[in-house]
C-alpha cells in the first residue's frame, strides 16, 4: 500500500536504510527469494479509544481513523465504553497480534504499569495520546501527545476571576466533573480551583461527576439546581456536560448565560453554537485533531527515532463573539 505523502516517502527512504534490522526483528519482514524484503513497510498500529462519550471524542476518533488511511498505517481500533478493562484486554489483544506500535487515550490515570510492562517487554512502542497515566517508569511509554488540562481549568477559572472582580458578595460556583480518576478531570478540576483562589468571593458549593456525557451533565445538574437556591456559576469540564445542563437550567426557569454563568472546556460545534448564542459564557478549547500528529509519531518511534517525551496541543479560548466569529470554520 502506498498512500504515503510526498514527505512521508522522502522520510521513508532515510528511514528504510537505518532500519532493515529493526523491521525484520518486528517479525513483519521477509525476505524473498530474489534477497529483497517483502515487507510493504506498512505500520501496523493498534488503537484503544476511551469510548464515544462526547462529541470531542467522535472528532477525535474521526482524526484518528481518517489520519491512518492518509498516511498508509493499518489501523486497529477498539472502543473500550469508557472501561479500563476493556482498554487493557485491547492492548493485550494488540500485543499478541504483535502490532508494530501500540497508542491509546487511558480512560483513567491509575493502573496501567502491568500492562505496560508487558508491551515494553514486547518490543512494541507504546504512544499517549490525548490522556496521560501516572506511571512513575516513564520507559513504559515513548510519549504522550494531548493537551494541558490544568491549565484549561486555570484559564476557565482565570476568566471568571476577572468577570467577577468586583463582586461584593459570595458567587457561588457548581462544578461538573469529568469522569471520575480520568486526568482531564483531575487537571482541569486543579486548575480551576488554583485560578480562583485569586478571589475569596468564588465559592465551589458543589462538585461532582456527570461523566462526560449529556445525559449525566443534565442529570447532575437537576441535583444541583434542586439542593442549592443560588447558582450563579456552571463550571462544566466539557461541553457536553454542560449542554445536558443547559435542560435542567431551563426547565427550572432559569436563563442560561444570563442567571448562570456557564464555562466549559473543549470548543466542539455544538458547544461553540450554545456559545455564540449567549447560552455559554466562555470556553477553554480543548482540540481532539490529534491523529496527523500521532501518525507522524507512529512512524517515528517505529523508525527508533526519539521523539519529544511530551508534545502538547496548541489550543486558545472563546468569547461568545469569538465564538460567532469562529464558528463558520470549524472543522468539528
Ligand atoms: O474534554 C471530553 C472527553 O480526554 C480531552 O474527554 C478528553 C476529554 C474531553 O470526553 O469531552
Amino acid at each position: 500500500m502506498r498512500t504515503h505523502s510526498a514527505s512521508w516517502r522522502a522520510a521513508a527512504v532515510v528511514a528504510s536504510v537505518l532500519l532493515v534490522g529493526s523491521i525484520a526483528a518486528c517479525g513483519n519482514s521477509d525476505t524473498g527469494s530474489d534477497g529483497g524484503t517483502k515487507d510493504d513497510g506498512k505500520i501496523t498500529m493498534g488503537f484503544s479509544q476511551v469510548g464515544a462519550e462526547s462529541g470531542w471524542r467522535t472528532a477525535n476518533t474521526i482524526s484518528i481513523k481518517e489520519s491512518a488511511t492518509a498516511a498508509g498505517v493499518e489501523l486497529k481500533f477498539d472502543d473500550a465504553q469508557q472501561k479500563q478493562e476493556n482498554q487493557i484486554k485491547a492492548i493485550r489483544n494488540y500485543i499478541q497480534q504483535k502490532v508494530d506500535v501500540i497508542a491509546f487515550s487511558p480512560v483513567v490515570e491509575s493502573g496501567w504499569d502491568t500492562v505496560l510492562k508487558e508491551a515494553k517487554d514486547a518490543k512494541i512502542p507504546v504512544i499517549l495520546t490525548d490522556r496521560s497515566v501516572d506511571s512513575a517508569d516513564k520507559t513504559l511509554y515513548k510519549t504522550f501527545l494531548g493537551s494541558d488540562f490544568v491549565k484549561e481549568g486555570r484559564l476557565a477559572g482565570e476568566w471568571l476571576v476577572e468577570q467577577k472582580k468586583t463582586a461584593s458578595g459570595p458567587v457561588n460556583i457548581v462544578e461538573l466533573q469529568g469522569s471520575t480518576g480520568a486526568a482531564p478531570a483531575n487537571d482541569r478540576k486543579k486548575g480551576f480551583a488554583e485560578a480562583i483562589a485569586a478571589n475569596p468571593n468564588l465559592k465551589v458549593i458543589a462538585s461532582q461527576t456527570g461523566d462526560f456525557t449529556r445525559a449525566g451533565g443534565k442529570q447532575v445538574m437537576e441535583q444541583f439546581l434542586k439542593a442549592n437556591p443560588k447558582i450563579d456559576v456552571l463550571f462544566a469540564h466539557n461541553d457536553d456536560m454542560g449542554l445536558g445542563a443547559l435542560e435542567a437550567i431551563t426547565a427550572a426557569g432559569k436563563v442560561p448565560g444570563k442567571d448562570i454563568t456557564i464555562i466549559t472546556v473543549d470548543a466542539v460545534k455544538d458547544g461553540m453554537q450554545a456559545l455564540a448564542d449567549g447560552k455559554f459564557n466562555f470556553i477553554a478549547e480543548c482540540s481532539p485533531l490529534l491523529g496527523p500528529q500521532l501518525m507522524d509519531l507512529a512512524k517515528k518511534v517505529h523508525a527508533g527515532e526519539t521523539v519529544p517525551a511530551r508534545i502538547e496541543t496548541e489550543e486558545t479560548t472563546f468569547t461568545s463573539a469569538q465564538a460567532k466569529e469562529a464558528l463558520p470554520n470549524r472543522k468539528y
